[in-house]
This record gives C-alpha cells, sequence and structure tokens, in this order.
C-alpha cells in the first residue's frame, strides 16, 4: 500500500541521515567547523562552554533543515493552523531537548566524547530562557512540544524580553532579585529575522474618513514601534515536523522621529528611540496581578499586534476571501493577556479590510478560543479607561461597541436585570471606569475552558456562573498536561531506560497511554530492584547539587520531601515549614530511644516570590530561619534537614524532581486552577501528599487514594470553615508551632509577627490551622509507607503508570478536536 511505501521510504532515509549525517563523525566534523568558523576558536583548544555553542550550532543547522521542511509543507498543504498567543515560555534549556527530539542523544554523546568532552557538562552550560513566571509559561512550553510533535500545523507567537524572570539571590536568608541578562552569552536558539518587521501604533486620535461614499474610521498614531520577528525552531520527537516559536522584540521605528532629527533635537530623538526596545525588554516577575500598567498594557498589544499582521499576512497570502478566515485559522488566547487580539481583529477587519462590522464581527467570534489559568480574582486583570483611550483609542471605541451590542444580546436573554447586565457588562462603571478583559474574551470566544475538570466546574458555578448560565456549550475544561519527552527523557534517562526495558518499547515517548502497561510489573521484585536503583542515583545526583549549593551533607537514606513552586499564600508553603517545625519539635522533646524510630526527612523548599509580595517573602525568611536552627542542632542530626534551593528554575527542576520520594501540593482547595508540578513527580514515580485540588483531584481518579497522601479541607467545605473563622478548632500543635516562631525561637520575632497574624483567628483565610491535623496524619502516613519500601516502591511505580492521562499530548489532541479543529499535517521525510 502507499502507506506501507512511505512508511519504508521513510525508513530508508532514516538510515541515510543516521551514516552521512548524524553518526558520530559527521557530528564531530560539524562540531568542529563550528567551533572555528561560529565560535572563532582553534578546533584544537575550546573549553566545556565553547563544545556547547558548536554542538548547538550543529544542532540548529539540523533544526533548520526540518523546519524549512515543514514551513514548505504546511505552505503546499494549507491545512487550518492555529496560532497560540502567549505572553509568556518558561522554555529552559533547548539543546539535550533538541537532541532528544532528533534521536541522537548517543550519537553526540559519543562525538563529544571522543574530543574529550562529556555530553551531560556540555549541556549544562547552557543557561535557562525563563521568559515566563510559572504554571502558565511551562505549560505553553509543555504544548508547543506536544504540537510539534502531534504534528499540528501551528505556531506560538510571544515576547522575546531581553530580561527574562529575574535571578533569585539569597543574603542572610533574604530574596534578593537581580536582572537576568539571559542573552548575553548569544542564543543559538533563535533565528533574527531582519526582514520580518511590522509596525506596531500607539496613542493618536481616531478621525473619520470617506471612501466610495462610506464613512470609514481611521486610527491617526501618536508613536510607531517595529515588531522583529525571532524565530525559535521547536522540534517534535519522533517526526520531521519542526515549527515555529515567533517572539517579538521591539525596535524603534525609522519613520517616527525623522523630524525630532532635523529639527536638531538629536538627544532627546535617540533616548526616544531607546524607550521603544524597553516594550520588549522586561519580563512582568509578579504572576497576581499587572493592572493598570501602561507597559504591561504595550507589551500586550505589542505582541498581539504584531502577530495578528503576521498571521493575516499569512492567510493574504493565499486567499483573498475573509469567509475562509476561520476554515484557516484558530487564534487560542492563553489567558486573558492576549485578549486585546479581539479588538485588534475588529479594527483590522472593520477599518482595513472594510469587510462591515456585522461581518467583523461574525468572523471574530468563529476564531478565538480562550484558556483561563486562575481562579483568583486579583488576575483577572481590569484595564483602566483612562489608560486605555490613551494609548488605543479606536480599541476603546470598538470595545464599547462590542459591549452594547453585547448589553442588546443580553436584555434580549435576561431582560432588565440590571444588577445582572452591570455585573456582565464589559465596561465596570465605578470610581475607576474600566474594561473587563475577561468578560470581553468570555463574549467573543467560541469556547473557554478552565485547565482541570474541578478549575472549570469552579468557573461554571462561581467565577463565571453568569455566563455559563446563558451560554453553556461553549464551557469546556481541558486538564493541563506536561511533555512526558522533558520531564522523564531528558530529565530522568535512566528511568526512561527502565520504562522502556519493562514496556519492550521507546513508543510510550510518543504514545504515553502505553505508560499503564506498567501495572502488570508492580509487584514483580526485580522491577522494584531496578526502579530501586534508579531513584537511589537520581536521589545522590540532588545531594550533590544540595551540598554544592548550601554546603549541607543530606543522608540517602532519608525521604526526601519537596516542595518546589511559586511561593504564594494559597500554595501554603507556611504549612510545610510550620509542619517542619512540629517534626523538630518532636524529634526534640522524645526520648534519645525514641528517635531512632523516626523517619528521616530532607525537607527541601524552593521558589522564587513577587518582587512585591511581602507575605511570600516573609516565608522565604522563615524557611531560611527555621533551616539554621535545624540543621545546626546536634539532637537532630541526619533525622531531619531542611533546604531551600534557591533561583528555582526549569533546569532545577529537571534536576529536584527526578530525586525527590515526596512533593508536597497542598495549596487550599479551590485556589490551585491545575497545578503542573505535580504532574512531572507522577511521571518521575514520585509519591504526593496533596489536598483534593486542581488536577489532583483527576490524579486520584487515576491512581486512587490509596497509592498517595490526601488530606485537607474539600473544596464544598472550605466556604463553610472560612465563616467558622475563628470559632474552628485548631489543633493545640498548631497553636505551638505558631507561638514558637512568634516568641522568636527561630529569630526575627518582629519580622515574622504579620505572617503569624495571616494564620491565626479570622485571619487564617488559607486554613491552615484548619487543615493542620490531617495535614500531619498525612505526613505519618508517609512516614509509615516509607519504613515498608516495598509498598513505596510498589505505590511509586503505579504512580509512573498512572500519568499517561497527565501528558500535553492528551491535553493538546483534545484541544485539537474539540476547541480548534485542526489536523495533524505530518512532513514527509
Ligand atoms: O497556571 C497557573 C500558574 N500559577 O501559572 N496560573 N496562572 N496563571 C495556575 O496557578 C496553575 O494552577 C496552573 O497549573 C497553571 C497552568 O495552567
Amino acid at each position: 500500500t502507499s502507506g506501507e511505501r512511505t512508511a519504508k521510504a521513510e525508513r530508508m532515509f532514516e538510515l541515510m541521515d543516521g551514516f552521512l549525517k548524524n553518526d558520530p563523525l559527521s557530528l564531530q566534523k560539524d562540531i568542529l567547523d563550528h567551533v572555528e568558523y561560529t565560535v572563532a576558536r582553534s578546533r584544537f583548544s575550546f573549553d566545556d562552554f565553547e563544545a556547547y555553542q558548536a554542538l548547538s550550532h550543529c544542532i540548529r543547522d539540523r533544526l533548520i533543515e526540518r523546519w524549512h521542511d515543514t514551513q514548505l509543507h504546511f505552505k503546499r498543504k494549507d491545512p487550518k493552523r492555529v496560532y497560540f498567543l502567549s505572553l509568556e515560555y518558561l522554555m529552559g534549556r533547548s539543546l539535550s531537548n533538541s537532541i532528544i527530539n532528533l534521536g541522537i542523544r548517543d550519537q553526540c554523546a559519543d562525538a563529544l566524547s571522543q574530543l574529550g568532552f562529556e555530553f551531560e557538562v556540555v549541556a549544562e552550560q547552557e543557561g535557562d530562557a525563563a521568559l515566563g513566571n510559572g504554571g502558565l509559561a511551562r505549560l505553553s512550553a509543555c504544548q508547543m512540544d506536544s504540537l510539534a510533535t502531534m504534528d499540528f500545523p501551528a505556531w506560538g507567537y510571544g515576547l522575546r524580553y531581553q530580561y527574562g524572570l529575574f535571578r533569585q539571590v539569597i543574603l542572610d536568608g533574604f530574596q534578593h532579585e537581580q536582572p537576568d541578562y539571559w542573552l548575553n552569552f548569544g542564543n543559538p536558539w533563535e533565528i533574527e529575522r531582519v526582514h520580518v518587521t511590522y509596525p506596531v501604533k500607539f496613542y493618536g486620535t481616531v478621525e473619520e474618513e470617506i471612501l466610495n461614499g462610506e464613512k470609514y474610521k481611521i486610527w491617526i498614531p501618536g508613536e510607531t514601534i517595529e515588531a522583529v520577528a525571532y524565530d525559535n525552531p521547536i522540534p517534535g520527537y519522533g517526526t520531521r515536523n519542526t515549527i515555529t516559536l515567533r517572539l517579538w522584540a521591539a525596535k524603534p521605528s525609522n519613520q517616527h522621529d525623522m523630524e525630532a532629527y532635523n529639527t536638531g533635537d538629536y538627544i532627546d530623538a535617540v533616548v526616544n528611540r531607546q524607550r521603544a526596545e524597553t516594550i520588549s525588554s522586561i519580563l512582568y516577575p509578579d504572576d497576581r496581578s499587572h493592572q493598570g500598567k501602561e507597559l504591561r498594557l504595550k507589551q500586550q498589544y505589542f505582541f498581539v499586534s504584531a502577530s495578528l499582521q503576521d498571521i493575516i499576512r499569512r492567510f493574504k497570502d493565499v486567499h483573498k476571501d475573509f469567509n475562509k478566515f476561520p476554515d484557516k485559522v484558530a487564534l487560542q488566547l492563553n489567558d486573558i493577556h492576549p485578549a486585546l487580539a479581539i479588538p485588534e481583529v475588529m479594527r483590522v477587519f472593520v477599518d482595513e479590510e472594510h469587510l462591515g462590522w456585522n461581518k467583523a464581527f461574525d468572523l471574530t467570534c468563529k476564531i478565538f478560543s480562550f484558556t483561563t489559568h486562575t481562579v483568583q480574582a486579583e488576575a483577572l486583570e481590569k484595564i483602566p479607561v483612562d489608560l486605555l483611550e490613551s494609548l488605543l483609542p479606536r480599541h476603546l471605541q470598538i470595545i464599547y461597541d462590542i459591549n452594547s451590542y453585547f448589553m442588546e444580546e443580553l436584555k434580549k436573554r435576561i431582560g432588565l436585570d440590571y444588577n445582572r447586565l452591570a455585573r456582565m457588562s464589559i465596561v465596570e462603571e465605578g470610581a475607576v471606569k474600566s474594561i473587563r478583559v475577561a468578560n470581553l474574551s468570555l463574549f467573543c470566544s467560541h469556547t473557554v475552558n478552565g485547565v482541570s475538570k474541578l478549575h472549570s466546574e469552579l468557573l461554571q458555578t462561581r467565577v463565571f456562573k453568569d455566563f455559563y448560565e446563558l451560554w453553556p456549550e461553549k464551557f469546556q475544561y481541558k486538564t493541563n498536561g506536561v511533555t512526558q519527552r522533558r520531564w522523564i527523557v531528558v530529565s530522568n534517562p535512566n528511568l526512561c531506560a527502565l520504562i522502556s526495558k519493562w514496556l519492550g518499547t521507546e513508543s510510550w515517548i510518543r504514545d504515553i497511554d502505553l505508560l499503564i502497561g506498567l501495572r502488570e510489573y508492580a509487584t514483580d521484585i526485580s522491577l522494584h530492584q531496578e526502579w530501586q536503583m534508579v531513584r537511589r542515583v537520581n536521589k545522590m545526583r540532588l545531594a550533590e547539587y544540595i551540598e554544592a549549593t548550601s554546603g549541607l551533607k543530606v543522608s540517602l537514606d532519608a525521604m526526601f520531601d519537596v516542595q518546589i513552586k511559586r511561593i504564594h499564600q494559597y500554595k501554603r508553603q507556611l504549612l510545610n515549614i510550620l509542619g517542619i517545625i512540629h517534626r523538630y519539635d518532636c524529634i526534640k522533646n522524645m526520648a534519645k530511644d525514641d528517635r531512632r524510630k523516626v523517619v528521616p526527612r530532607v525537607c527541601i523548599i524552593g521558589g522564587k516570590a513577587a518582587p512585591g509580595y511581602e507575605m511570600a517573602k516573609k516565608m522565604i525568611k522563615l524557611c531560611h530561619a527555621v533551616a539554621e536552627k535545624i540543621n545546626n542542632d546536634s539532637d537532630v542530626g541526619d533525622l531531619l534537614k531542611l533546604v531551600f534551593i534557591p533561583d528555582y528554575n526549569v533546569s532545577v527542576a529537571e534536576l529536584v524532581i527526578p530525586g525527590a520520594d515526596l512533593s508536597q501540593h497542598i495549596s487550599t482547595a479551590g485556589h490551585e486552577a491545575s497545578g503542573t508540578g505535580s504532574m512531572k513527580f507522577l511521571m518521575n514515580g514520585c509519591l504526593l501528599l496533596a489536598t483534593a485540588d486542581g488536577s489532583t483531584v483527576e490524579i486520584i481518579e487515576e491512581i486512587g487514594e490509596d497509592n498517595m497522601f490526601l488530606f485537607g479541607a474539600k473544596v464544598h467545605e472550605v466556604p463553610t470553615l472560612r465563616e467558622k473563622g475563628s470559632t474552628i478548632k485548631v489543633p493545640l500543635q498548631f497553636a505551638r508551632v505558631v507561638r514558637m516562631v512568634r516568641d522568636g525561637y527561630f529569630g526575627f520575632q518582629d519580622y515574622f509577627k504579620s505572617l503569624c497574624d495571616t494564620v491565626e483567628g479570622n485571619s487564617d483565610y488559607y486554613l491552615l490551622g484548619a487543615d493542620f491535623g490531617s495535614y500531619l496524619e498525612a505526613q505519618a502516613a508517609a512516614d509509615k509507607a516509607f519504613v515498608d519500601q516495598e509498598k513505596w516502591t510498589r505505590m511509586s511505580i503505579l504512580s509512573t503508570a498512572g500519568s499517561g492521562r497527565f501528558s500535553s499530548d492528551r491535553t493538546i489532541q483534545d484541544y485539537a478536536e474539540k476547541t480548534w479543529g485542526i489536523e495533524p499535517c505530518r512532513c514527509p521525510l
């Protein structure tokens, strides 16, 4: 059959590629050529970093070839494409990931070793691309990997920040933020497209023009800035498909200040030009809210305007008729940050393409889908009308027009229920009149989804209840996922090899459902031994890292208990720290003989606090203060250690996750939209200690309560508990540990006072006191299970075996089918 013929041809091609191009010798030659001609060093003398640079360029060459083929194929086939609009991507390192997706890990390692270099050491030379804050940003990166692997015709769009997420430096236990100029040593993974540039307009006025007897609005901008494309190839695994992440950088436009030069105002003109570049220079480091910041709004519009010009240009290269637009274009709003794309599309359709308002609106509503990643009200951005009016005057008019149409539609549905109309309106009246970006996105998107089943239920019953009641068909849920290529194959090669050995195939790397096959061997003693060995080696790697970064030696026999994520009150790192204090207190008050029964623990915490988030910063300091006390107490020794891992980022996660025995996901129920860290730990066979929040609820469905340590109030109990406030009976141990902090047992008494205030009486909004008792019980259950290594290993194997549902491949398949309406478009070899 022709299918068989294609498969044969592909195999031949792969073999040829393997012999002629990706064999160690050819790779070596290319590496050395890059050492000499790209890095400009002698091929007889170069160091690890230069080897990294040369190897990266050598890999990049291979990516570019595949990428050209893919783009050509997409052009020929002209499939419907999805355009993923996201302000944040946490890509981490690219070298290992690309090599693994190209399937040439061993060949590269051989090539390097013959040159006297070690693959791991060379790969570690790469810095992280940290163009995002946390879960949302890493999710975007995972989804790009899945889109490429599953052959979907997709593009990612975002901003090329010069300063990524700040570097966290800890001095005396306090967090300090330092800028991360990640482009300092060049970035081999991007290609600057000097010819792909678009003007982006700001400020100015709106005027009317008459064309063929019709009145049109025209926007006369006050400032124009150039967007320049930087393309990052994203290779799929087990496919030639390589898609594009196109990031925009702001450059001063050549047109706008000639006049200033001519009038002799040279200095000001240069300063203005530099100001233009600030638009794409800094990532906002707060993952909570950015209300009313002009630069943030400029970033949002800058990236959607450039992206839409690019998308529409691509469409118009082939099509004349905009009726086809929804058949060829799906626009995904990754949270509300890119929502200005909605009025921007309307502006282009109405003012530039002259499609007429009704037609334009009809098309607009067919192309947008919207994912929200939060339940926190403060993250539902609002734009002050004054700000929007000055920065984007035409967009404000369009939003008003959309809103009056929306209000009319609403009245038809709900009559003159003014309270509800006011609640649902896109325009919020009040002291500061503002635009509710979420309402705009909800009304104008054909689908909206939360990022877990529970999150979507909360959206429907609480956050967006009014909308859900009227348009239930718009609402979907798409549980997040993470890519097994990054989170097992790259970061845990030993586990990867073990899984493949026991499943008898590597196919699970593309077909994650196969992981379930491990269940069959969950009690097999030989697998247990090999599994434990792999886990021990990973713990060793982590212990070495801990020693190198903090000087602390930890015992490999201890349970490695990890909580790594952004520091937030709702994520309750404080609950963890108070639990550690309790453990410490118990050890101190135990008879010496009894201490032998204590299960040793190494508690590891890591994460960044937003620079302006005082309570989060206090949690970091408290963690250090407690660690100082515990780690230097000879009564405790190896029974308990507390480590804060500084500057947590993607590559640190790649090291920590495989080495964790237990991981904590302990948000107050109803606050974590999904959580993706838990999925990475689960895949790596780490047991979870968790509340029934976000995606954990679905993890329970997959692996069962027996294979994890569940605790805490359920979502439906939380409101009642909050109402009860100070009348809740809080365990004595809780009061005791808080008192220890208050009384200055760990020093810094005054500094920690306000932190203690947040968890006592009516102020305990995140219910630490209410959940403390069951938290300790879950911890005790974990201790008990750890002693029984056979049980623990079985639970660990079952965790990995049950993690298939949490691959981003599944999430993307779901989006493709139910939201975007796109099909795979596989590039032939
Ligand atoms: O997005 C989050 C994370 N903080 O980035 N929100 N945002 N924005 C949620 O809090 C997580 O629960 C979620 O997993 C993640 C990705 O959807």
